[in-house]
């Protein structure tokens, strides 16, 4: 028996690297039974006589899972925004961002494609950009025909397991590719009827690079609240967290109460009304699916 890490999730076989290499295995019989789903990422027991027969025999606790991407242990999240095709949405930048600060991860914000991005769009992209960056959101742009912003990416993947998430379509895999050319990952256009990806990457892969791994993930276009509740939502926002203990009710949930500090902090700009918006939102997304149950 022996330990290694899920690095490839494919087809009902599980990849399970050690320092011997990499080993082809499935899962235990009584899996589906405990309703144990190994995940990409996951620290497994398994035994393998020859490279493509092995077994995972038990997964170890989590430090974290996602479910979209299906991913464990995850220290980072690389969220890849294109400037343009598909175009920009702040909306699911806040959804994303939600995910990882509820389970513990590291974002990065990702702008990629600015090689298409007009002059009109520029000054609105800049204010996003300052946005987040007062945030404390470590915010990169990157194009893969500007070989110095990949550059400027390759640091952050350093000595970490990292995963790149976003849309299909925003150049997950090609920006992979430009990190490490011997990759060759397919990409693949956007589709122009469709005005986004076509879903061109189909599973969860680990890729060492820079002393680390990073994940390339299959693109969605919605996220869900699955597992969090509404009234934590605050919690996930940096500046609805740092204020805290200034408004007057414990527990404000900043919507309708008085004298609420986020409320005063949009009135005089210091809060972003747009992230405002994106929270009364999800707060009735969550408490809609809530009724349905
Ligand atoms: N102009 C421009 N096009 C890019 C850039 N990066 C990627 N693309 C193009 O965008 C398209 C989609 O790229 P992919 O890398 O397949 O996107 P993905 O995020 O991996 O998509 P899924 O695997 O479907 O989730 C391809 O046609 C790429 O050539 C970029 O920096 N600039
Ligand atoms: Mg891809
Ligand atoms: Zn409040």
């Amino acid at each position: 028996m022996s330990r290694g890490r899920i690095v490839k999730a494919l087809s009902g076989f599980y990849y399970v690297e050690n320092e011997d290499g990499i080993f082809q295995c499935r899962g235990r019989g009584n899996f589906r039974k405990r309703k144990i789903t190994p995940l990409v990422g996951d620290w497994v027991e398994f035994e393998a006589e020859n490279r493509t027969d092995g077994y995972v025999l038990s997964v170890e606790d989590r430090q974290n899972e996602l479910i979209r991407p299906p991913i464990a242990n995850v220290e980072q999240a690389v969220l890849v925004f294109s400037t343009e095709e598909p175009s920009f949405s702040s909306l699911l930048l806040d959804r994303f961002l939600i995910h990882v600060e509820a389970n513990d991860i590291d974002p990065i914000i990702c702008l990629s494609k600015v090689d298409l991005l007009e002059e009109e769009q520029q000054q609105m992209m800049q204010t996003y950009e300052s946005t987040y960056r007062d945030l404390g959101y470590e915010v990169v742009n990157t194009s893969i025909y500007l070989d110095e912003t990949i550059e400027a990416l390759r640091p952050y993947l350093a000595n970490k397991v990292s995963v790149f998430a976003g849309q299909s379509g925003v150049g997950k895999s090609s920006l992979l590719n430009a990190l490490k050319p011997d990759l060759d990952i397919e990409t693949n256009p956007i589709s122009k009827s469709l005005g986004r990806g076509k879903h061109t990457t189909r599973h969860v892969e680990l890729i060492p690079i820079e002393k680390g791994y990073v994940a390339d993930t299959p693109g969605f276009s919605s996220l869900d609240f699955e597992g969090i509740e509404a009234d934590e939502l605050g919690m996930y926002y940096p500046e609805m967290r740092e204020r805290l203990n200034d408004c007057k009710f414990r527990g404000c949930t900043h919507i309708n109460e008085p004298k609420c500090a986020v409320k005063a902090a949009i009135e005089n700009g210091e809060i972003a009304q747009h992230r405002y918006n994106h929270y009364l939102q999800f707060v009735e997304e969550i408490q809609s699916q809530k009724r349905r149950y």
